[in-house]
């Protein structure tokens, strides 16, 4: 079986931006853009000691304190940003200051309030030397696995939570645990894989709208607005973007099987795409504040631009190694009138540069083969294929049976293939091979299990053990790396450019 058949297509249809229910650290209101209430958490009493429902059509100037609002619409009016911070009080009340976290949508107004407390915020001086000292290590690491290791153990140190993780998602959004910190006597998730499913299309998504997601008690109670509907859009509204979002069962039920109270997980990015988490469990209860999540997010940020400069250093130095078999590559192709000849030369170049263990050139339907490929009809084969799926393009795969039915046959030698179409129409290709490797796999848990149905086939649970499993990959080959493409580009391009010269000059 392969990886991508443990997808999130079932779990990615769970509305999870419009759950109408609110974790209770904190309390919501949404307001229309003249700072009115339109709805209230109704939890916001225990907070404010303001009864919920007395919350509605009041204009937040009846309720903050006069330089509250002064501070409000001031940011309001000066900030370009769609999202930001302020302290505002409340008249009255067991409570009075909170943080304020708030989002500026075009038909409303959400006001995320959070007990601002400062006793157990480290000194700003203290935390300051903590993070600079961090950022430097993981800014000065040669190599992605020691950025991470180090990462981690810093977070850990400075957030207190039982076990830090970083996990990287494959292509198929399958996602690999790379780094781990934790408390002894934990369960250690290194090295192992979890399906995509466990954290669906949706929910990924949101990270990139919001940086992190918090969850410090999973036997939280909801609380829920009020009214239900939001007068302004006339249905539920979007939390998407809150971080006091209720949390969709099935994932209270997979922490409670993690054996986690708490949880925290922040985004990694690389090229404006989701390319890792920050996975945080606590054994116990715990709340981060809202300037102690932002650490996070910077620890994110500092990671993310580390990741993307050694993938971009170490690309540069694959190119730079390779460049000179390029070069004499070039050189043979533009030194021959005739691209059969110059393939005849230079196979054997090519296999080296682009790590290939076998290479074709089919030309009026004959067939030569160096290195390890697959017999002449099933070259003959796999040609009318690629003309059927018509491509005309640089073509690379590194699991060839996933697209090609014929392909377990001959899986030994091409279970990876980059395929040059040079005249496509008339069945000239340029075949590059790989050779099978076995992948082993250890999933975090039997994958296909992901998700357990009920009788009533409706009701399901995610699953309870995250005891490895394990799988044996058959079919794939190493995959093509990004600086291999680059010259596999430039390579089609320099291959057509030498059959049309030849052509020309007939
Ligand atoms: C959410 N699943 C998540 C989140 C993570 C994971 C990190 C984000 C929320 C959080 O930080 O807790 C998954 N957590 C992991 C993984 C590790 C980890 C892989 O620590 C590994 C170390 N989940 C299921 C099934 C479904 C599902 C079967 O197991 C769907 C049917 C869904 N997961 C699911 C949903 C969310 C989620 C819907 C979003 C929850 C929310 O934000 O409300």
């Amino acid at each position: 079986m392969s990886k991508q058949n443990y997808d999130s297509k079932f779990c990615g249809s769970l509305p999870i931006s419009f759950v109408n229910q609110i974790q209770d650290y904190g309390f919501l209101l949404v307001c229309d853009p003249a700072l009115i209430v339109l709805q209230v958490s109704d939890n916001a009493e225990a907070f404010t000691r303001i009864s919920y429902q007395s919350f509605i059509d009041k204009n937040l100037k009846e309720l903050l304190t006069a330089d509250s609002f002064q501070l409000l619409q001031e940011k309001l009016s000066s900030k370009a940003q769609k999202r930001f911070t302020c302290t505002l009080e409340f008249y009255g009340g067991v409570r009075t200051s909170f943080l304020t976290l708030i989002h500026v949508k075009e038909e409303y107004i959400l006001f995320e309030f959070e007990p601002s407390d400062d006793t157990d915020i480290k000194g700003f001086r203290e935390v300051y030397q903590q993070i600079h000292e961090a950022s430097a290590a993981i800014q000065q690491s040669q190599e992605l696995g020691e950025s991470l290791s180090i990462a981690v153990k810093e977070l850990k140190t400075f957030s207190g939570f039982d076990k830090v993780m970083i996990y990287k998602f494959d292509e198929d959004w399958n996602g690999h645990v790379l780094a781990e910190a934790m408390e002894p006597g934990m369960e250690s998730y290194l090295g192992i894989t979890f399906p995509a499913s466990d954290i669906p299309k949706q929910a990924r998504e949101l990270y990139l709208k919001n940086p992190y997601r918090l969850i410090p008690d999973r036997e939280y109670k909801p609380s829920k607005l009020y009214p239900v509907i939001n007068p302004a859009s006339s249905g539920f509204v979007d939390l998407g973007v809150c971080n006091l979002r209720g949390v969709i069962k099935v994932h209270l039920e997979y922490l409670t099987n993690m054996n986690v109270k708490s949880s925290m997980s922040t985004r990694i990015l690389k090229d404006n795409t989701l390319w890792g988490l920050i996975a945080c469990h606590h054994r116990e209860k715990k709340f981060l504040n809202f300037d102690q999540c932002s650490v996070f997010e910077m620890f994110s940020n500092v990671v993310s631009t580390r990741l993307s400069a050694l993938e971009t250093e170490q690309n540069l130095t694959k190119t730079t190694e390779n460049q000179a078999l390029m070069n004499s590559i070039i050189e043979e192709l533009y030194s021959q009138t005739m691209l059969i000849n110059a393939i005849d030369n230079c196979a054997a170049l090519i296999m080296q540069l682009l790590d290939c263990t076998g290479l074709v050139h089919i030309r009026e339907s004959k067939v030569k083969s160096f290195g390890a490929c697959p017999s002449a009809s099933s070259i003959h084969e796999l040609v009318i294929w690629l003309q059927m799926k018509n491509f005309t393009t640089l073509y690379a795969t590194a699991a060839l049976t996933e697209a090609y039915e014929d392909a377990a046959a001959i899986a030994s030698v091409a279970s990876g293939l980059l395929a040059f179409p040079v005249i496509p129409d008339k069945g000239e290709y340029i075949l590059c091979f790989r050779a099978e490797i076995l992948q082993r796999i250890d999933w975090g848990g039997n994958p296909n299990e992901a998700i357990r149905f009920n009788e009533d086939m409706k009701t399901y649970h995610p699953r309870h053990s995250f005891e490895i499993w394990k799988e044996e990959i058959k079919s794939t080959s190493q995959p093509f790396q990004e600086y291999e493409m680059n010259f596999a580009k430039e390579l089609q391009r320099i291959f057509i450019e030498t059959r049309l010269k030849e052509q020309n000059r007939r």
